[in-house]
């Protein structure tokens, strides 16, 4: 039995209202409206084996607009995929199931990325798109194909998608196709209240293909598909369609973006799509035909695992290695050779210096590690001579030139580690990490390994002043759950640092590196990874101690001279290295509490706000940092300037002991 293409979209359609509408909350407009746009993409564009949701191979799909998460599921549920049941529909966003309110990865299988944030998506397929290619240029057509991404048009307003466009389209991201669920409405109403771009144009400017379709007309959605995939340039569908399509009153207006329709808009839907059947309930001849779509690309996987088999067994091994995200075997042994060299050194180095010999060294033996900036190349020290620019169309290399585009970038990297075969690196001005912050939230939220190297990371950046100096930016960052915030304080701890956030499988890291030279804190080689634990005895008491002094990065050798001229009056001071407060709180109770000690007077140093401090010292200890934005003068003057001294330190510790 032949089933309609409309037959196919309309289960689509019945799922998400009869999901909504349970759960009496959620998006029915856009999976109504897009469903024609769904169908094509899963029965005939795509390649994909709802039996392996994993397969290295796939084409990915991305839900931009994450407000429409029914389509997928509904998807989901039709191809075939086990977990995703009628019994996890019907539980849509409720505490546990499969169906949250929006699509979340790692928790739903065949989800590929968070959505939800608008924009973020496209942003996200980006890095994705270019991860495919970066792959198949180091492995060959064993990595072969396409990244599509549904957005709304909330996707195309949201800045963060300029960014997004205006890379893939310079780097000529062929394999990378956007279907624009084009309704023309939004929450507020007509689009036409807040913009009129034109759309189409303004990706041709930015270098891709554009074409506009009626995105109810399957044949024609397919066509423009196919014209896509032939061309040279990544390509942009605008697909008109008809928000809450089938819905007898709410269809093409806002009222049918984000609520349920009720009982009767429900009915007339149901008697609009020629839909008689019961909530939940897929007539078998059009469920069948799905399942049958969800396997199509079977003989395809088929032929990859024969692919994979025949490649030359070292070849296969190493592509196999880097998919599975597992470092070589030979990582250990370079960092321990590395950190034993540097540890003699006892010269200057500002920590992104060192952070650049971290990745020279250890770039020719991992070779997933991408590193990048956005145009600070030169400030942030990330290019080595193992990392070559990779340029448009060309794909063999292991540099990023994002151009000044923080939030793609680090929504791309995002995409790029959720791909596979890769630990991306990124690179900007710490001060700037707020231009990356709706990334950095996400990928942290999805626990991706991505690698943020943030230079220039207090007022020791001196001279630029307030606008570039963080302040707050690294209790901000420290706040965001699952964000590993490292600041290293020397040669030592930058390697340490650099090794646990490679290391750091399911968590996002920030490298928080000085632009001023710092002297060498750690004196002796210790084979463990100090850095690791979060915190640790860096300098230890003369005798029972009197006053513990916490710090981080640069702030560290104004402890441990603090730590010299407390002693010159006879009062016992330790110090504690805090390169990474949130590996610190990780630790147990035990090793929590011998770390923070007993000293009746707790100091901490950082060139930043308090906050987040308290942890260690306590809501009576002293802090010695900012509580203003800092100012435009040499770092050493600003120091002095804002009391970030030894002397200070030492003062204050005194004064709380009497
Ligand atoms: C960054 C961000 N801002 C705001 C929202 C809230 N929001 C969700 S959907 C939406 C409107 C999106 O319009 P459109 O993409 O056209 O979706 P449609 O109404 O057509 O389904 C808004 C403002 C969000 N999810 N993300
Ligand atoms: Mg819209």
């Amino acid at each position: 039995m032949t089933v309609a293409p409309d037959e196919m979209a309309n289960a689509i359609r019945a799922l998400a209202m009869d999901a909504v509408e349970k759960a009496k909350s959620g998006h029915p407009g856009l999976p109504m409206g897009a469903a024609d746009i769904a169908t094509v993409l899963f029965t005939q564009a795509m390649k994909y084996d709802i039996a392996d949701t994993k397969w290295p191979d796939r084409d990915r799909f991305v839900l931009s607009a994450g407000h429409g998460s029914m389509l997928l599921y509904a998807v989901l549920y039709l191809t075939g995929e086990p977990a995703m049941t009628v019994e996890e529909i019907r539980n849509f966003r409720q505490l546990g199931s499969l169906t949250p309110g929006h699509p979340e990865a790692g928790h739903t299988p065949g989800v590929e990325t968070t959505t939800g944030p608008l924009g973020q998506g496209l942003a996200t397929a980006v890095g994705m798109a270019l991860a495919e290619r970066m792959l198949a240029a180091e492995f060959g057509d064993i990595v072969d194909h396409r990244t599509y991404v549904l957005v709304g048009d909330g996707d195309l307003m949201e800045g963060v998608s300029q960014e997004a466009i205006a890379i893939a389209g310079h780097l000529k991201l062929s394999r990378m196709i956007v279907l624009h669920d084009d309704n023309g409405i939004s929450i507020d109403g007509p689009l036409s209240i807040a913009d009129s771009v034109d759309q189409a144009m303004r990706f041709e400017s930015c270098g891709w293909r554009a074409e506009r379709v009626d995105g109810h007309d399957q044949k024609a959605i397919l066509a423009a598909i196919d014209r896509a995939k032939a061309s040279d340039k990544p390509s942009y569908i605008a697909c008109k369609t008809v928000i809450g399509f089938g819905a007898p009153t709410r269809a093409g207006t806002a009222k049918a973006h984000g609520e349920a329709l009720g009982k009767d808009e429900i009915a007339g839907a149901r008697k609009n799509l020629n839909w008689p059947y019961e909530p939940f309930v897929i007539p078998e001849h059009i469920l069948s035909a799905w399942r049958e779509a969800g396997a199509r690309s079977r003989p395809a996987r088929n032929r990859w695992i024969a692919d994979l088999a025949a490649m030359d067994p070292a070849r296969r091994a190493e592509f196999e290695r880097r998919l599975a995200g597992v470092l070589p075997a030979s990582f250990a042994g370079v960092i321990e050779a590395f950190k034993r060299a540097v540890a003699d050194d006892a010269s200057e180095v500002a920590t992104r210096k060192a952070s650049e010999a971290v990745i020279a060294a250890i770039a020719p033996a991992v070779p997933e590690l991408i590193t990048g900036s956005a145009d600070l190349t030169g400030s942030n020290n990330t290019k080595v001579a193992a990392t070559p620019a990779i340029s448009p169309g060309h794909f063999a290399g292991r540099y990023i030139h994002w151009g000044i585009r923080e939030h793609g970038m680090a929504a791309a990297v995002n995409g790029m580690a959720l791909h596979g075969g890769f630990i991306p690196s990124d690179a900007t001005f710490l001060a700037f990490a707020d231009y990356c912050r709706p990334a950095l939230r996400l990928g942290a939220l999805m626990g991706v390994r991505a690698i943020h190297v943030m230079t220039h990371d207090s007022i020791g950046l001196g001279e630029d002043g307030p606008t570039h100096q963080p302040v707050e930016q690294i209790a901000s960052l420290r706040a965001i759950p699952n964000l590993l915030v490292f600041r290293p304080a020397d040669r030592t701890e930058t390697v340490e640092c650099w090794q646990a956030a490679l290391e750091a499988r399911h968590s996002p890291s920030i490298l928080a590196l000085t632009r001023q030279n710092l002297p060498r804190v750690r004196k002796r080689f210790v084979a463990e990874n100090l850095s690791a634990r979060g915190a640790y005895e860096l300098s230890p008491s003369n005798g029972s101690a009197q006053v513990s002094i916490f710090a981080s990065g640069s702030e560290i050798a104004i402890a441990i001279d603090a730590q010299s001229l407390l002693a010159e009056k006879g009062i016992a001071a330790r110090v504690v290295s805090v390169p990474c407060l949130d590996l610190f709180e990780k630790q147990d109770h035990a090793y929590r509490s011998t770390t923070i000690g007993m000293a009746p007077v707790k100091v901490a140093v950082e060139a930043g706000v308090r906050q987040g401090w308290d942890a260690i010292i306590g809501a009576d200890g002293v802090f010695v940092g900012m509580s203003s934005f800092g100012a435009s003068a040499p770092y050493q003057k600003l120091y002095e300037h804002f009391g970030i001294t030894a002397a200070h330190v030492a003062n204050a510790a005194l004064k709380r002991l009497k």
